[in-house]
């Protein structure tokens, strides 16, 4: 017989939402935790398993921490704009704001029908007005501090669509839609000034808590790099190019200099260049390949020579060869690069392909077989040799200041944020253009810019947003001398609304997101910093980035209390299908969270999502784990037929319990749901071996279950019978006395030598206590590169490595 999941869920979802048990009070005296998932993209295939994961996850722990007395807000929301519900729209000849209406509906349903603990009175839409009337007035601030600026930018262009394309719509150089290869055209565009903080997002990494690898990508992505800067002259000629290079120890290795093809040099010396046909050709040729193409490591490194140039180097006036190369990006040091075929990997191969001189100036390697990349001792550098290359930098970076021909540097790969769009469904950017007056503030009073309802949402083949083409949107009057002007018909990337949207939430809890922004200090004093945010890794470098960026901008206008807007961030690994591909409609693999919902109940994908693997590891769906979950409950439910209120067996039981108390807590804490679910079924396989079972175990069990299993704990609960609920009491603790005895210090030697040692539980067998003392880093520390001969067990006691 199965348990009436269809039946309890409803009731309590009603129940709970009717009693607005999970709204967050503004100002409560209870301490506060603000926990956060990333809002999902409301996508026409309804919601994802993958988002059931994470929210699930976050669900629970949102839940412990309310029962341990904290006022917690988890809200949520919809990341509504963007070119995704854009092309749906026009696949399907309906209209975006249409289709995102009707996503929303389903979504909303869905997560409903999980039982989720979320706060839906403060449910944010970034493309509702509302909305969007702050995200555009955030804008408006960027601009009054000239940090918002326009400037002539390339787009990907598809000269048979003719239309611009997003860079994730060009697919090797070429159209997703129709396969032309695509060009860049420049156009004027809207930028944030992100770089101006690059350094404060770079040092503040070290105030707060996050995953070290998304510590690692936001550092690689804002790419601080030191090293000097060396001018070399052109032969003949009062131009020059700047160089960039961490290692200036190498500059008597020169054999070559390699330039961008955007470089301005090239048509400055054009009538120089004897091959300029074939130097054309090449640059023609690289200008319509994306960045990531140019510059992809595995890629071979092309380049021409420009025939008749020659470059000086300072250090020894020796004439070099001057190329034009792909790989060179242009915007990073002087987009130009000394090459060294001799001390970098690609200028070697860059040599060899084009028979440069490889010539060694950092001794220790073998230069014949592979560049050298080390530092090493200085050889065939002249008044330089000898010197190690630490110590080569600095003085010749020093000797190069002196002569007026070089300097140290500071370069970021970090770029400005190209703010603008040429789509339709996006936030208007609240700019006014006059003939007189520039580029002018919409007033405050004015926004928010509505988004005008169109018929035609296409891109259009000017290169234009389709706003252009309303006119009697597009023609207005000057803001300043009230003269004719146009409005600025470029909208905003779809990183926008999401870049503030944890601030709405709190916004929302007060008066309906009415100007002025100070009268949500105090809120925002309340509730910032996010004390937990938790999103995939693909939002690290963008996302994440961006609303840190927003969110130092908001705080040094001092209207938000804290210089990060996130305490800790931690991520969750997706769920591939069965077949361990990536979800997908083309391969018929995709598993609808509504059919497991409905067969098995909420409570069942939960719990199986907590369950199936280590939360931050990609994992495979599999039924059967479902089945077995399902299976799970269902003796759970079992159980209350054993309750008896004369305590017979608490004591067998008692110690498991407390030792299952710490366990969850500091699993839950530690985001390891799974082995807390784990946890939850020891006990239960411990309660099924005895005939009866104390009222009181079984109710501290339930409270246990409350945060995984929110429906049927609730439900058994109930049937105690209680008054109140099981999401109202309080969290479990656990008593030190009854499991002090319960663990011992387990000792690892390594060859009979102590090495470490560690607690764990009295009954630990040997499969487990080698797993843990292999897992450690002192003892993996001892074996690297080391035979195992064999493992000795003294339970109780110790574990012993004999290696060779
Ligand atoms: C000569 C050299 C010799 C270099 C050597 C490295 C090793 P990071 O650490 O990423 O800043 N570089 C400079 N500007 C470039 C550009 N616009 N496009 C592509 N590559 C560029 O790397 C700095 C190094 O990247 C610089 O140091 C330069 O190559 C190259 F044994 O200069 B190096
Ligand atoms: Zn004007």
């Amino acid at each position: 017989m199965s348990y009436p999941f269809q039946k309890i869920e409803k009731k309590w979802q009603a129940f709970w939402e009717k009693n607005k048990f999970y709204q967050a009070k503004n100002f409560s005296k209870k301490p506060k935790k603000y926990i956060l998932i990333e809002f999902p993209y409301p996508s026409g295939d309804g919601l994802h398993v993958g988002h059931v994961r994470s929210y699930s996850a976050l669900d629970a722990l949102s839940r412990k921490k309310r029962m341990e007395g904290y006022n917690v807000l988890y809200p949520i929301g919809w990341d509504a704009f963007g070119l995704p519900t854009e092309n749906y729209a026009i696949k399907k000849g309906i209209h975006p704001s249409v289709i995102t209406k009707r996503n929303i509906k389903v979504f909303k349903r869905q997560l409903k029908s999980l039982g989720l603990s979320f706060d839906w009175s403060r449910e944010i839409n970034t493309s509702d007005p509302e909305y969007y009337k702050w995200t555009q007035w955030i804008f408006l601030q960027f601009f009054k501090h000239g940090l918002a600026y326009q400037a002539e930018m390339p787009i990907n262009w598809c000269p048979s669509c003719k239309i611009g394309l997003a860079n994730e719509e060009v697919v090797d150089g070429r159209c997703e839609r129709c396969g032309t290869e695509t060009e860049k055209k420049n156009i004027k565009q809207w930028l944030l000034k992100i770089t101006k903080y690059a350094d404060r997002l770079l040092k503040d990494l070290d105030k707060v808590d996050y995953l070290e690898k998304i510590k690692i990508q936001q550092k690689n992505w804002i790419g601080k790099s030191y090293g000097t800067e060396i001018r070399f002259k052109i032969q003949d000629s009062s131009c020059e190019i700047n160089v960039f290079t961490t290692r200036v120890d190498t500059i008597f290795g020169v054999t070559a200099l390699v330039i961008a093809p955007e470089h301005p040099l090239i048509k400055n010396l054009e009538f120089r260049i004897k091959n300029l046909g074939e130097v054309k050709k090449y640059i023609k040729n690289a200008l319509r390949k994306s960045e990531i193409e140019r510059t992809t490591q595995e890629k071979e490194k092309t380049g021409v020579e420009m025939k008749g140039i020659k470059a000086i180097n300072p250090v020894n006036n020796e004439k070099v060869p001057v190329w034009v190369g792909d790989y060179v990006v242009a915007t990073y040091g002087g987009g130009a690069v000394m090459v060294v075929p001799a001390h970098d990997k690609r200028d070697y191969q860059f040599a060899k392909k084009y028979s440069l001189e490889i010539r060694e100036v950092v001794s220790g390697g073998d230069i014949s077989k592979e560049a050298f990349v080390n530092y090493g001792i200085l050889v065939n550098s002249g008044r330089f040799n000898g010197l190690k290359s630490e110590e080569a930098i600095k003085r010749i970076t020093l000797w190069l200041k002196k002569n007026k021909l070089g300097k140290k540097s500071v370069q970021y790969k970090l770029r400005d944020w190209i703010f603008s769009r040429q789509h339709y469904w996006g936030e208007p950017i609240p700019i006014i253009h006059c003939q007189k007056c520039g580029a002018v503030a919409v007033p405050e009073k004015d926004l928010p810019v509505k988004l005008p309802y169109v018929k035609k949402y296409q891109p259009t083949k000017t290169g234009k947003s389709p706003l252009a083409a309303i006119t009697k949107w597009v023609n207005t009057k000057c803001p300043k001398c009230r003269g004719p002007a146009k409005r600025e018909t470029d909208t905003m990337p779809n990183w926008a609304g999401s870049s503030w949207y944890y601030l709405a939430y709190l916004m929302r809890g007060i008066s309906n997101f009415q100007f002025p922004i100070f009268k949500y200090k105090k809120v925002f004093k309340y509730w910032l910093p996010v004390d937990l945010y938790n999103g995939g890794m693909e939002h690290t470098t963008l996302h994440l980035l961006y609303s840190r960026f927003w969110h130092k901008f908001l705080y040094d206008l001092k209207l938000v209390p804290t210089p990060e807007p996130y305490a800790s961030r931690r991520s969750h690994g997706m769920v591939l299908a069965e077949d361990a591909r990536k979800m997908s409609k083309s391969f018929g693999n995709v598993i609808n969270p509504d059919e497991i919902v409905k067969k098995f109940g909420a409570d069942t994908l939960r719990l199986y999502e907590m369950f199936m693997g280590p939360f931050d590891q990609a994992i495979n769906w599999n039924i059967q784990g479902v089945v077995g979950i399902y299976r799970f409950l269902n003796r759970v439910w079992q159980l209350q037929t054993k309750i008896k209120s004369q305590i017979s067996n608490l004591k067998s039981c008692e110690i498991l319990l407390h030792q299952s108390i710490k366990k969850i807590s500091e699993d839950l804490e530690e985001m390891k749901f799974n082995t807390a679910v784990s946890q939850l079924m020891i006990l239960v396989n411990e309660f099924e071996k005895h005939e009866a079972l104390a009222a009181e175990i079984y109710e501290i069990f339930l409270k246990l279950l409350a945060p995984f299993a929110p429906h049927l704990a609730e439900e058994l609960w109930r049937q105690l019978p209680n008054k109140k609920s099981v999401h109202l009491e309080k969290w479990p603790e656990y008593n030190p006395q009854l499991i002090k005895g319960e663990q011992f210090e387990l000792i690892i030697q390594i060859n009979g030598r102590f090495r470490d040692k560690f607690l764990v539980s009295r009954g630990i067998g040997e499969k487990e206590a080698r797993g843990i003392a292999l897992s450690r880093e002192k003892t993996k520390k001892w074996l690297e590169g080391k035979k195992m001969v064999k493992t000795i067990f003294v339970p109780g006691k110790l574990i012993n490595f004999v290696i060779k």
